[in-house]
């Protein structure tokens, strides 16, 4: 056994991904754990160069997640892997194996590496405000910021996967196995955000439908056309990385006493396409973008909410964002594309 296995790890699943990206660059910063990455694809070298092992492999292998039970001791789960909304609509059935059969697997992997060290695990669940469903755009504009438990009514199979995982969650962490007589505590302690529409300065996001945002940026900083997918009118919430990076960390954190509930919402900004549409001009002002919605993608889009009401997570465990609309583009977005493409 190697001199890794002594040092506590934690397992971040989907490591090659947007968010993946950004928390293995803070957890390496961080420097107390051994990181284990795990994708199906290959991690780009800026990354690899910071984890301690890096597995290539599927999280629906059972017999790899077996493996890995005898040769880490993981304290930390980060569950990033899934396909998300866009994506999943095209393989529902396949979304619905690695985004619930895949969380399964680390749910069982998580309670089995407890069981051997003692000690809790943390799991970290990233959920979405695609678990909200609205059924029209008149309730969502009059509803404004939704709570954590309204509108559970996901419309994409990808939010009806993170809506139920949010659940198994919490099953696995408060009533697991209830009814057996050596039922004791599963040892998982499940956390989970909520997270808007994410916009990196480093990677370009894929198979989301919150991309819109994110691609617009892109592309613009690369001198390439771009057709919006939805209306210039529509508003959902989104967030710069740092701030989903910070309150992934800041959660993972929080004193377990401190936490009322399993899942939270979190928001920062909710602008509309046309206003993201506006800021890109003004950076790029030779940015060639023309709307053109997808009805189909539309719809999703129209059935998210215009903004979460993210309160108790402030209170919970001092849920604030870092980067408000302003700083989100003038401070890191903006700067941070040009260098990107500039190099
Ligand atoms: C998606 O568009 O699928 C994601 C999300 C909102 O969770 N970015």
């Amino acid at each position: 056994m190697s001199e890794t296995i002594r040092k506590p790890a934690v397992l971040v699943t989907g490591a090659n991904g947007e968010m993946g990206h950004g928390l293995i660059d803070a957890l390496a910063e961080s420097g107390s754990f051994s990181i284990i990455a795990l994708d199906v694809r290959p991690l780009d070298e800026s990354i690899k160069k910071k984890c301690t092992d890096v597995i290539i492999g599927d999280i629906l292998e059972t017999r790899l997640l077996e493996r890995m039970q005898s040769e880490y001791e993981v304290h930390s789960i980060y569950h990033l892997a899934a396909l998300l909304s866009t994506r999943a609509e095209f393989t529902p059935e396949a979304a619905h194996r690695v985004n619930v059969e895949g969380t399964l697997n680390l749910l069982k992997l998580a309670i089995e590496q407890s069981r051997w060290h003692g000690k809790p695990v943390k799991f970290m669940f990233p959920s979405s405000i695609a678990v909200y469903g609205l059924p029209d755009t008149q309730t969502k504009k009059r509803v404004g910021k939704v709570k954590e438990s309204e509108w559970n009514y996901p419309t994409t199979m990808y939010g009806v996967n993170k809506l139920y995982c949010e659940h198994l969650g919490r099953y696995y962490a408060k009533h697991y196995r209830q009814l057996a007589s050596d039922n004791t505590n599963s040892g998982v302690d499940f956390r989970s955000i909520r997270f808007p529409g994410l916009i990196s300065a480093v990677t370009v996001p894929s198979g989301g439908t919150s991309d819109y945002a994110p691609e617009m940026l892109h592309a613009a900083a690369q001198g390439k056309p771009y057709s919006c997918f939805v209306r210039e009118d529509v508003a959902i919430p989104f967030m710069a990385m740092p701030d989903a990076i910070t309150a992934l960390l800041k959660l993972h954190d929080a004193p377990k006493g401190k936490l009322s509930t399993a899942v939270y919402n979190i928001g920062s900004f909710s602008p509309t396409a046309g206003e993201i549409f506006a800021i890109v001009k003004r950076a790029f002002p030779g940015a060639e973008i023309k709307f053109s919605p997808d009805d189909k993608r539309q719809a999703i889009v129209d059935s998210w909410p215009a903004d979460v009401d993210d309160s108790t997570a402030r209170t919970d465990w001092g849920w604030k964002p870092e980067y408000d609309e302003a700083r989100s583009f003038n401070a890191y977005l903006i700067p941070g594309i040009k260098t990107r493409y500039a190099q």
